[in-house]
């Protein structure tokens, strides 16, 4: 069949992606471990993805992936030989960019016969975490899934065309509820959930703005950090902004 889209996947511990037929776009999926497995009595798998434009996967396009310790290494090919795509053929017609490649963890090793730019071979992702990829729901492809990359992640933006490279979009963001209530003291009490991002309350007198930081440091109080406001500052709107 020609003509494959297969776009913003999870590949994890599954084995490689073997292309004989044209039009093929690969793009912004995530593989971890894949092509790890052996087939017992034919050969080592060097590569998640073989191209095989000598018998018809031309027009093939690999782009903005992420390949965590892929491929299985042997004593001919250690692992800094294997692990992304293999072309098995003429390559004029393939077109591979935007890609990342690394090792295992927790050395996150080079790839020495990577030919995309070496700022995406090896070092650490920077995956939420890369040992729980369905997340503790247990659920894909949900706002806590492990391979979503950090806020810090290396992956984000550095794609073709500024795209985060892998499957998943920008660090999710979740949503923060701000909360107020009139204490005994006469103040208002605002507060909103511990996140992974910074989160800035802001006041302004009607909704047009100007919005101003408030300036009071938030305290943390359990999962929930907390500012508490005059009643004669507390006039206006507030907001809390990333
Ligand atoms: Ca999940």
């Amino acid at each position: 069949m020609s003509g494959w889209v297969l776009r913003r996947n999870v590949f994890v511990d599954t084995g490689w992606l073997d292309l004989t037929h044209p039009g093929t776009i690969l793009e912004n999926n995530t593989f971890l471990r894949a092509g790890r497995t052996n087939t017992p009595v034919t050969m080592v798998v060097q590569h998640p993805i073989i191209v095989r434009s000598s018998i018809g996967a031309t027009n093939v396009v690999i782009r903005n992936n992420v390949f965590v310790d892929c491929g299985e290494a042997s004593p001919i090919v250690g692992p800094e030989g294997v692990g992304f795509y293999f072309i098995d053929g003429p390559a004029e017609t393939i077109l591979a960019e935007g890609n990342f490649v690394t090792g295992s963890p927790p050395g996150y090793g080079t790839k020495t016969n990577w030919t995309e730019a070496p700022e995406r071979n090896g070092g650490d992702p920077g995956f939420v975490n890369i040992d729980d990829p369905l997340g503790p729901d247990g659920v894909p492809f949900t706002a806590d899934d492990g391979l979503r990359p950090r806020a810090d992640s290396r992956l984000l933006g550095a794609g073709v065309g500024g795209a985060t490279i892998g499957a998943y979009e920008l660090p999710y963001v979740e949503r923060v509820a701000l909360e107020a209530e009139r204490i005994d003291t006469g103040a208002i009490r605002m507060r909103w959930p511990k996140s992974i991002w910074n989160w800035t309350l802001e006041q302004a007198p009607d909704p047009g703005g100007p919005w101003a930081p408030v300036a009071v440091t938030p305290a943390q109080v359990g999962q929930f950090l907390e500012v508490e406001v005059s009643l004669e500052r507390a006039s206006g709107l507030f907001r809390l902004r990333r």
